[in-house]
């Protein structure tokens, strides 16, 4: 008999035929399923929304990683992911030689095991030495160390749950607290079709908070919509300028992210870049 599983959002379904269910725990947080699907290889959906699949994935981990840490004024050393626990971002900023200390925050400890276990390809960002690993709530953390970080990743999932302290105006005020001169943040903004009202505020707390902020568009169709946004939001520089390109091996193996991508994300439709001037 066929099997089909919907992320159901905001009235939309996305739908994804699977082959069958490799994981279902219920943890103490939430709903945590991994699937071996028809086409689209695994899929991650954390309380019913999709997280990741093999698919695209490499679209938004790279997006995420990447275009932070280009845009850092200052050559990064130090590097905070909150969330992210499937460890795709880990993996990228794996990927910089010049960072030494790559520190991640994620609340739910099972999901970071149901990864190892069954995503061995995105959960191989664990492996790098350079990165420590906290159990805890982001929101939380992120207050202990004021001035510390050159980039911080904020890898969340949909507001609710134990993502929602996260699209709070409180938190973008710690997240810059927390960076050092010439730092940057890159959170997740939602889709501007699928959730206007958050990506609007995410974007509006950061143009208020920072001197140079935007919403950067990624190409995801397994995310309802298609598309998804990573907010910048910096003190120096200009978040749509990369400011170091990828170079040699590095070069050759990204397959999303480029610096015409980086420039070219913040082009927004007319809409979308009228919903966030208001
Ligand atoms: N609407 C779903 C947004 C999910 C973003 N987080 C994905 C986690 C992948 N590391």
């Amino acid at each position: 008999m066929e099997r089909w599983v919907s992320e159901v959002n905001a009235g939309w379904g996305l739908t994804v035929k699977v082959k069958e269910q490799l994981c279902d725990i219920q943890s103490q947080f939430q709903h945590i399923e991994i699937f071996e699907t028809v086409n689209l290889g695994k899929l991650l959906m954390l309380d019913g929304i999709v997280q990741l699949t093999s698919y695209d994935e490499f679209a938004y981990h790279e997006m995420m990683a990447h275009m932070p840490f280009y845009a850092c004024s200052r050559l990064p050393e130090r590097a905070l992911v909150i969330g992210g626990g499937d460890g795709g971002v880990l993996r990228e900023l794996g990927k910089h030689p010049e960072l030494k200390e790559i520190h991640i925050c994620e609340i739910d400890g099972e999901v970071i095991e149901a990864a190892k276990k069954f995503l061995p390809e995105t959960a191989c960002g664990y492996d790098d030495p350079r990165v420590k690993l906290y159990i805890g709530d982001g929101a939380q953390f992120v207050r202990k160390r004021p001035g510390f970080y050159d980039i911080i990743i904020v890898d969340s999932t949909d507001p609710a749950g134990p993502g929602e302290p996260l699209f709070g105006r409180a938190f973008y005020a710690d997240l810059k607290r927390s960076l050092r001169e010439g730092g940057i943040i890159g959170t997740q903004a939602e889709s501007y079709y699928l959730l206007p009202e958050i990506a609007q505020r995410v974007v509006r707390f950061a143009g208020e908070l920072f001197k140079s902020s935007g919403f950067a568009q990624i190409n995801v169709p397994t995310y309802p919509t298609g598309v998804i946004g990573c907010c910048l939001a910096t003190e120096a520089g200009d978040v749509r300028e990369p400011k170091r390109f990828p170079e040699g091996a590095l070069k050759e193996e990204l397959r999303y992210y480029t610096p015409e991508i980086h420039r070219g994300a913040f082009m927004l439709p007319r809409f979308a870049q009228e919903l966030f001037e208001k």
